[in-house]
C-alpha cells in the first residue's frame, strides 16, 4: 500500500449529493462532460494518484533534485519523473483548458475534485504540470503571437512558472526592482534578480517559459508600476516552432527546504551574462492585475493542497489507531487483567480523531463548495454576461481556503501525528513528511497575514460587506430552518450564535477602520485581529457546510441503510463541530473587542 489514502467518497458526496453538480454537467460550456464522464475521471484520476502518482512520493524526499551550478541545470530524481510522466500522460489536465487550446472545458469543482487527489498524492507533480494552466492565461491575455506559443507550450507540454519575488520584495511585491529596458524592435531587456520562483529549473520539458513582473524604465513606484513578461527559458520562432536562442535568464541557485524538496524553488538571474529578452504580454501594462489572475488560482491551489495533506494525514492516523492496541477500556482500567483495546476506544483519541475528521471533510467542503461558485462565474462567461455576485463571493472565500486551509491543516497534521504516538516521529509513517511538506502552504502564494488582510480590507471593507452580508444571510437563514428536521437544532442554534458573533467581529472592525480616517492609530487595532477574523469566519463558514452535509445525510439515512456508516459519520462530524469549536468564536469576538493600542506602544526593546 502506498502513503496516499484518498477519500473519493467524500468529493463525490460532495459534488453530486450536497452540491447537485449534476445540473450542470452535460450542459452550456460542460456539454461535453456528463456526469458519467466526471465520475469516472475521478475514478481515474483516483487510481494514478493512489498508484503510479504516489509511488515518488518518498524517493523523491530522500533523493531531492540535484542542481549544477556550472550549467545552470537540475536533474530530477528519476522516480519523481515516472509520476510525473503518468499524469501527463494520463491528460486529464486538459480539463482546465478551452477547446482553442486542445482542452474540453470542465466545471472547476471537478478540476479542483481531481487535483485534491494528486495534490495529496504528490503535489510537486501537479505543480511541475501547471504549464497548460500558465498557456491558457497567456492565450486569454496575449497578443496574435503570444497565443500562438500558448499552444506549442500545450502541444509540446513546457514548464511554466510566477516570477514576482525578490530577496527585498516578499509580501511587498511593490517594492519589485527588477527592469524592464525597451528595445527598438519592441521586445524588452529584464535585469534583476529573483528569488524562490517554484519549478524555474528541471529537466522535464524542452522548455520553460516564466511570466515575470518587472518594472518598466521610468514607471511608477509600487505594484501599479510593474508589467508583465513572457520570458522564455529558450527563444521560440512562433512560425515554425522552432527552438532558437538560450534566453538569458538562468538559474543560480536551487534552495534547500525543510519539505516539498523535489519541487524545485529557484534564485532567478535575468540579464547577467546576456540579454534576457522579454515580450509584454498583451501589449498591456497591465502587471499586477494579470499577475492576480495566476495568483488567484495559485491561492485555491495551495489551500486545496493543505487539505489534501490533511485528508490523507487523517486517514493514516486512523487507520494505525484501529490497529494499534494499548490500554485497557477506561471503564476497566483498575482491572490488571482487563483486554488491551485499540486505542480508538480510548476518549481522548477518538475526541482527537474527531476533530481532524471534522476540520478535513469541512474544509474539504470548503473547496467544492468555492469551486461551485467559480462554476456560476464560468457559466455566466459561457453566457456572455458577468456575475458578479459569484465573482465577490468567490474573492471573499478565496483568503478562506488558502489562509484558513494552510493553518488549520498544519496544525491539524499535527495532532494526526500524535495519533500515532512515538511511532508518527519515524520516517516509517508519512505523515512527518507531510508536516514538512505542508508548512509551505501557509508561507507562499501571500502568508497568512497577507490573507487577513486581505479578507478584511479587500473583500469585506472595499467591498462594503456586501459578499460578506450575503454569505452572513445565507448561514442566518439556514440556521432558522427546518433542516434536519429537530436532529440539528442545537446545532443549528449554535451556528447562528456563532454568525451573530462574526457579524459583531466584523462590525468592531469596519468601525475601528471608519475611526482611522480620523485617529489613523485606529488602524492598529484592525490590524492586531484580521487573522482572528480570517480563523473565526473560517470556522462560521465550515460548520455550516458540515450541517449543510448532516441534513442531506439525516435524509439519506433515513432513505436507505446504504451507507449509514458514512452518513452517520457526517452528522456526527457536524455535530461535534458545533459544540465544541462553533462556542470559541464568542471568546474570540471578547477578545477583539477588548483591543487597545498597548501592543503597538509596547518598546521593541521590551519584546
Ligand atoms: C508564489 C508561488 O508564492 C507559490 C507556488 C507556486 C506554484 C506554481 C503553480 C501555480 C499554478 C497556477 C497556474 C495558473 C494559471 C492561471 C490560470 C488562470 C485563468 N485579488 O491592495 P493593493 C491587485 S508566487 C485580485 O494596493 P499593494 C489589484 O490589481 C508569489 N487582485 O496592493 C490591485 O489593484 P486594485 C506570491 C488583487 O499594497 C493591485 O493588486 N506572492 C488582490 O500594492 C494593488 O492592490 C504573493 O502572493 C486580490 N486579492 O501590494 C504576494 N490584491 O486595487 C503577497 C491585490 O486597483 N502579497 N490585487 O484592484 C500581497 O498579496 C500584497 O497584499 C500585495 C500588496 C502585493 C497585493
Ligand atoms: P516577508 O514578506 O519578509 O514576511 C516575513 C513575515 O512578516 C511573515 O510572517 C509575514 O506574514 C509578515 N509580514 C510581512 N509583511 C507584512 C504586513 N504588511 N503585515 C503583516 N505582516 C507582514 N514567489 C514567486 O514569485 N514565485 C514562486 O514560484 C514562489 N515559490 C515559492 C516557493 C517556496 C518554497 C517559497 C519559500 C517561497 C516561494 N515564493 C515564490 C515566495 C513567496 O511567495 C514569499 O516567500 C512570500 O510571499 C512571503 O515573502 P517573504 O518570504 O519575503 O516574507
Amino acid at each position: 500500500m502506498g502513503h496516499y489514502k484518498s477519500n473519493l467518497r467524500d468529493l463525490e458526496f460532495n459534488l453530486f449529493e450536497v452540491f447537485g453538480r449534476k445540473e450542470i454537467l452535460g450542459t452550456g460550456p460542460f456539454a461535453e462532460v456528463d456526469e458519467d464522464t466526471a465520475r469516472s475521471v475521478l475514478e481515474e484520476v483516483n487510481r494514478l494518484a493512489t498508484g503510479p502518482i504516489a509511488d515518488s512520493f518518498e524517493d523523491a524526499d530522500r533523493h531531492p533534485p540535484v542542481f549544477d551550478p556550472a550549467t545552470h541545470s537540475v536533474t530530477m530524481p528519476e522516480s519523481f519523473k515516472r509520476s510525473y510522466q503518468a499524469w501527463v500522460d494520463a491528460e486529464w489536465w486538459r480539463l482546465e483548458l478551452q477547446p482553442e487550446l486542445g482542452g474540453t472545458l470542465a466545471p472547476r469543482s471537478l478540476v479542483w475534485a481531481m487535483a485534491e487527489m494528486v495534490l495529496g498524492a504528490n503535489p510537486a507533480v501537479w505543480m511541475f504540470a501547471c504549464g497548460p494552466a500558465f498557456a491558457h492565461l497567456l492565450f486569454e491575455l496575449g497578443t496574435p503571437e503570444q497565443k500562438r506559443f500558448a499552444e506549442m507550450a500545450v502541444e509540446r507540454r513546457w514548464g511554466a512558472t510566477m516570477v514576482l519575488t525578490e530577496p527585498d520584495a516578499g509580501s511587498d511585491v511593490g517594492a519589485g526592482r527588477t527592469k524592464a529596458i525597451q528595445q527598438p524592435d519592441g521586445t524588452w531587456h529584464i535585469e534583476g534578480v529573483k528569488r524562490f520562483i517554484t519549478s524555474a529549473e528541471h529537466d522535464m520539458a524542452e522548455n520553460i517559459f516564466h511570466l515575470v513582473l518587472a518594472r518598466p524604465e521610468g514607471a511608477k513606484p509600487g505594484t501599479k508600476g510593474l508589467s508583465m513578461f513572457l520570458v522564455p527559458k529558450y527563444l521560440v520562432d512562433v512560425e515554425t516552432g522552432e527552438l532558437g536562442e538560450r534566453n538569458g535568464v538562468y538559474v543560480t541557485n536551487v534552495e534547500k527546504k525543510m519539505g516539498l524538496k523535489v519541487s524545485t524553488t529557484c534564485e532567478l538571474t535575468l540579464g547577467e551574462k546576456h540579454p534576457a529578452i522579454g515580450y509584454l504580454v498583451g501589449d498591456a501594462h497591465d502587471g499586477i492585475r494579470q499577475m492576480f489572475m495566476v495568483i488567484e488560482h495559485a491561492r485555491m491551489m495551495v489551500g486545496a493542497k493543505a487539505i489534501a495533506t490533511l485528508s490523507t494525514g487523517y486517514l493514516n492516523a486512523l487507520d494505525y489507531a484501529k490497529n494499534r492496541l494499548q490500554g485497557a477500556d477506561l471503564t476497566r482500567s483498575g482491572d490488571k487483567t482487563a483486554p488491551r483495546v485499540a486505542i480508538t476506544h480510548h476518549p481522548d483519541v477518538r475526541r482527537e480523531l474527531m476533530l481532524q475528521k471534522s476540520y478535513t471533510e469541512a474544509m474539504r467542503a470548503l473547496v467544492i463548495y468555492t469551486a461551485t461558485i467559480q462554476d456560476q462565474i464560468q457559466i455566466a462567461e459561457f453566457e456572455g454576461r458577468r456575475d458578479q455576485a459569484a465573482e465577490a463571493l468567490n474573492d471573499l472565500l478565496l483568503p478562506l481556503v488558502k489562509g484558513v486551509g494552510s493553518e488549520r491543516s498544519y496544525e491539524l497534521l499535527a495532532r494526526s501525528l500524535q495519533t500515532l504516538g512515538g511511532s508518527g516521529f519515524l520516517q516509517d509513517y508519512p505523515i512527518e513528511q507531510y508536516i514538512r511538506d505542508s508548512k509551505i502552504d501557509s508561507l507562499y502564494e501571500g502568508t497568512t497575514a497577507i490573507q487577513g488582510q486581505d479578507l478584511f480590507f479587500r473583500k469585506v471593507l472595499r467591498n462594503q460587506g456586501a459578499a460578506l452580508g450575503s454569505l452572513l444571510g445565507e448561514i442566518r437563514t439556514f440556521a432558522g430552518s427546518e433542516a434536519g428536521n429537530g436532529r440539528l437544532k442545537v446545532e443549528r442554534g449554535l451556528l447562528d450564535e456563532a454568525a451573530s458573533e462574526v457579524k459583531a467581529m466584523a462590525d468592531t472592525m469596519a468601525g475601528w477602520a471608519i475611526a482611522s480616517m480620523e485617529t489613523p492609530q485606529e488602524v492598529y487595532k484592525v490590524g492586531l485581529n484580521t487573522t482572528r477574523f480570517l480563523m473565526a469566519l473560517g470556522d462560521l463558514v465550515l460548520g455550516w457546510l458540515l450541517l449543510r452535509q448532516a441534513e442531506i445525510a439525516l435524509n439519506a439515512l433515513s432513505a436507505s441503510e446504504e451507507d449509514n456508516a458514512f452518513y452517520t459519520g457526517k452528522v456526527a462530524a457536524a455535530s461535534f463541530f458545533a459544540q465544541t469549536v462553533l462556542p470559541r468564536l464568542a471568546a474570540e469576538r471578547r477578545v477583539l473587542a477588548a483591543t487597545g493600542q498597548d501592543l503597538m506602544e509596547l518598546p521593541e526593546n521590551s519584546f
